[in-house]
């Protein structure tokens, strides 16, 4: 126990500590940075880091998904060769604009969609020139962050792991759903699908367009057509990120047959395209992401927003590597060519898988290897554990990722027989598993400087506010009603400082019925599950929510319903004079004595002729004061109606969840009303219970101004402590 407390424990003390000294000492100006940790390497391209730093000739570097030919070379396709020729003599050094190269967009998503997609010609499209795949795929986040708040985006398990830093530092919350069944080593299609039907409607959900990484397994046809079904019904948003075109099946159109399924199915969809590895242009950094939209109008308001979220990030894309593609794209004969080249480095991965499971059988190893030739695209899923990856580097100098993914590209007739032996070797051994990428554990504990810059770490950060209503810039009022939003709190809380201030029996029972209202629309919103409104809900991040009744309504209407009849009450007392008890009975007496003599000072006062005009203020005054507790309900009133409508103008519910609201707590009011009668009328001796007692607790229904009442007391004391002195 004890070590475990000084292995958990001593190393957050030291990191406070250090934080803290070195926040002190930078005030006497020495570092700066000295609490700033060293962030762990990339899971993927730290990998190549370490290759980079071995000596060993005989390493092999199969961690990133980067093209090599047979000797272990990178690769410059001839048709990017023919394409650089022909831009070379350009002297187009400008800015781009914020959106990139234009055509190259129009061409990149012809690629995609199809060159006679509906959606293409229907100009449903928004495009952007993104920065490679990764630019994609951040701008989707940033965009799902900002104009879908409050929506969760499902990564599947596993997934390419940047996919998880990505969304994370978007600040979007992340859900993983089921992706790959290490028994069969293929896809869990119905674990998927069922994890799915449950994402609340509003969603995002990222798929893997083709070549799924690192699996190397992705839906057939029929699979993807069903998913596109699925996530259609459920009001899911897909997100697809396509960075291996070309590389699952040698084919590109092929290849994009998911996008082209989820297009002709109607959806509303993001698309993350990257030239990285198709065209090999991977430092050039060219990838285009888009965003099928409902019509043209939509498509200029998206893209322009897509836009203003590049222009603060980087301001605009390299231009070189677009003028590449849409060089290569836009000349038939030359894409041609590329679709070739394409087609060859697919098929030499395809010879590589198959030589490899030859030469692993070949050695005499007793586990099943269909799985290297099953797979498909740029990636191997091994089943390695990372204690055996450790061992292949460590041993043979052989560099992967540690959840067991090869790069086949990197696999060549030379270094074939040496990763089988190696992998036989070590796979040998009882822990030969498949691992699963788990999302980075949330960060918990304090949020300091230091933990945030910690790689990996997932703040789970959740906001505790009281109604925290939105309304649109610029609506002045949608903002009052926002503010007004905040009533049904303040209406509990109101009612237990009043609780704990006036110790009245009554103002238990109320309490304890706006708790009622609030915790009854709890339950009927999880019986009835009405969705809130869904034009609105994405927007305001509440899809998951149900509406029926809205408690907001219901609240206020209890609290508006029992201040009416507590005054009604309290009328009928002051007219019948012999249901109050003594005290109350001698502040009656007591504020109509003082309220005549007033009267009387006053007249007294207009006879001499000299204050007419206090005489009226003080018969104001006067009627201000009677009028009072009738203007407090009023208020209390007016107050619920805002509510309610702020319900409906800042989309939260619809009228008919506010119409059930206002119903079920004015109601559940005037039952409970009977309730708190009969407990204060007819049980009064439960005030005589030794709690209540010890509490000082009262009933002062029968009082028609507790407060008239209470005040009389006190200067009838005072008289008598008077008189007694004099
Ligand atoms: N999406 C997926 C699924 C990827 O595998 C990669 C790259 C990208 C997006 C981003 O590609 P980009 O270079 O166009 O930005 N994955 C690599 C490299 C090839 C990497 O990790 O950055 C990989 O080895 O997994």
């Amino acid at each position: 126990m004890e070590g475990l407390i000084r292995q958990a424990a001593v190393p957050l003390l030291q990191q406070q500590a250090r934080g803290f000294a070195s926040r002190a000492a930078g005030f006497w100006n020495s570092s700066w940075f000295s609490h700033v940790p060293e962030a762990p390497r990339d899971p993927i391209l730290g990998v190549t880091e370490k290759f980079l730093a071995d000596t060993n000739p005989q390493k092999i570097n199969l961690g990133v998904g980067a093209y090599r030919d047979d000797s272990g070379q990178p690769v410059v396709l001839k048709s990017v060769r023919e394409a650089e020729r022909r831009v070379a003599g350009s002297h187009f050094m400008e800015y781009l604009p914020i959106a990139g190269h234009r055509q190259f967009c129009e061409d990149s998503v012809k690629l995609a969609y199809g060159e006679d997609s509906p959606v293409l010609k229907n100009k449903q499209v928004a495009m952007l020139q993104s920065l490679s795949g990764t630019g994609s795929c951040r701008l989707s986040a940033e965009f799902q962050g900002h104009w879908m708040p409050g929506s969760t985006i499902y990564i599947p398990t596993p997934t390419w792991a940047n996919h998880l830093n990505i969304w994370r530092d978007a600040h979007v919350a992340i859900e993983q759903y089921p992706y790959y069944k290490p028994e069969t080593r293929g896809l869990d299609f119905e674990r998927m699908c069922d994890f799915l039907s449950k994402a609340p409607a509003g969603s995002a959900v990222l798929l893997h367009a083709c070549a799924h990484n690192p699996t190397g397994v992705d839906p057939s046809t029929e699979q993807w057509r069903e998913l596109s079904q699925l996530l259609k019904q459920k009001a899911l948003l897909p997100i697809l990120d396509c960075a291996y075109q070309g590389f699952a099946s040698g084919d590109c159109d092929r290849d994009a047959q998911a996008i082209r399924i989820f297009a002709e199915d109607g959806h509303r969809m993001m698309l993350c395209q990257s030239f990285a590895k198709n065209m090999g242009l991977y430092g050039q950094r060219v990838g285009c992401w888009s965003i099928v939209c409902d019509d043209e109008k939509e498509v200029k308001a998206v893209e322009s927003q897509m836009k203003a979220l590049a222009r603060p990030m980087y301001s605009n894309p390299p231009v070189h590597g677009a003028l590449l593609v849409h060089t290569i794209l836009a000349d038939p004969e030359l894409k041609k060519q590329w679709l070739g080249e394409v087609k060859d480095m697919a098929e030499r991965i395809i010879s590589m898988r198959t030589l490899l499971r030859q030469n692993l059988e070949a050695l005499g190893s007793p586990l099943s290897w269909n799985h290297i030739t099953d797979q498909i695209g740029m990636f191997c899923y091994t089943g390695l554990s990372p204690e055996q990856v450790d061992k292949l580097t460590a041993e043979h100098s052989i560099y992967l990722t540690r959840n067991g993914r090869i790069s086949m590209a990197g696999v060549n007739t030379n270094n074939v027989a040496r990763l089988a032996e190696a992998i036989h070797k070590h796979s040998a051994a009882p822990d030969y598993l498949f691992r699963l990428d788990r999302p980075p554990a949330p960060h918990r504990g304090p949020f300091t400087a230091a933990a945030a810059a910690m790689s990996g770490a997932q703040w789970g950060l959740k906001a505790f506010c009281i109604a925290c209503a939105k309304f649109q810039e610029g609506d002045a009022l949608g903002e009052v009603l926002a503010v007004a939003a905040t009533a049904p709190y303040f209406a509990i809380y109101h009612a237990a400082v009043l609780l704990h201030a006036r110790r009245e029996l009554h103002m238990v029972l109320v309490f304890m019925g706006l708790l009622l209202t609030s915790a009854l629309c709890t339950v009927v919103k999880k019986v009835l599950k009405q969705p809130r409104p869904a034009a609105t809900c994405t927007l305001l991040g509440n899809c998951h929510k149900h509406g029926m009744p809205s408690s907001h309504s219901a609240v206020m209407a209890f609290a508006a319903t029992t201040a009416l009849l507590l005054y009604l009450h309290r009328r009928r007392a002051s007219s019948s004079s012999g249901s109050s008890n003594g005290i109350c009975s001698a502040g009656i007496r007591g504020a109509g004595a003082a309220r005549t003599a007033r009267r009387s000072g006053a007249a007294a006062a207009a006879s001499k002729g000299s204050s007419g005009g206090g005489d009226f203020v003080a018969a104001a005054v006067e009627r201000l004061a009677q009028a009072l507790p009738l203007l407090e309900v009023l208020l209390l009133w007016v107050l619920t109606a805002a509510v309610a409508y702020g319900r409906v103008h800042l989309g939260y519910h619809t009228p008919a969840q506010v119409a059930a609201g206002l119903a079920l707590g004015s109601s559940l009011a005037a039952a409970w009303w009977c309730i708190t009668l009969a407990v204060c009328q007819r049980w009064g001796p439960v005030l005589r219970l030794p709690l209540l007692r010890a509490l000082h607790f009262r009933d002062t229904l029968g009082c028609p101004d507790v407060h008239a009442a209470e005040a009389e007391i006190f200067v009838q004391t005072a008289d008598t402590a008077n008189k007694r002195s004099e």
